[in-house]
């Protein structure tokens, strides 16, 4: 009842009407994806979070089966050097969204629990600052793609042998 107890409080706090719809049920989630790097190096998740409700949300949290550490991060550049950071929360407006993307806010996932490989779906989970939680579905993109990709994978065409390519 821990987390009835929390978004009781902030229930209170803000709009007694807020009571009985948690974030999880006004945020959208779209163009989810993680960018999968070689060797040891930790995977980056980006995605759009749309939030319907009339109130503001916050992501505060992640986990995943798949990834043994989900982070918030938040990159910046600061004297033409790029740097991450642990972010508290990502906070979505009130009807407006969130962009997790390159360069900006992302998921950092790392310590996989079995290999992850491009075109595989990592099933995520999120949490809000009022306690409630979304289950998500991300797709696993290459190292230099820059987006989600298809919103239905193409199969291969054109480039014939070139899936041996690294
Ligand atoms: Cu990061």
């Amino acid at each position: 009842m821990k987390t009835l107890g929390f978004a009781m409080l902030l229930g209170a706090a803000l709009l007694p009407g807020a009571l009985y719809a948690t974030s999880a049920d006004h945020v959208r989630v779209s163009h989810a994806w993680l960018r999968i790097l070689p060797g040891e190096l930790p995977a980056g998740g980006y995605a759009t979070l749309q939030n319907t409700g009339k109130q503001p949300a916050a992501l505060t949290g992640a986990h995943s089966s798949t990834y043994a550490d989900v982070m918030l991060h938040l990159s910046s550049v600061a004297g033409g050097t790029s740097r991450m950071r642990m972010a508290a929360a990502i906070s979505i407006p009130a009807q407006g969204e969130a962009q997790l993307a390159p360069g900006g806010y992302h998921l950092m996932l790392s310590r996989p629990v079995h290999p992850v490989t491009p075109g595989d779906q990592v099933p995520l989970t999120l949490t809000f600052a009022d306690g409630s939680t979304l289950d998500t579905t991300f797709i696993a993109r290459p190292a230099n793609a820059a987006d989600a990709g298809p919103d239905r994978p193409a199969l291969p065409t054109t480039h014939g042998a070139g899936h041996n390519h690294d």
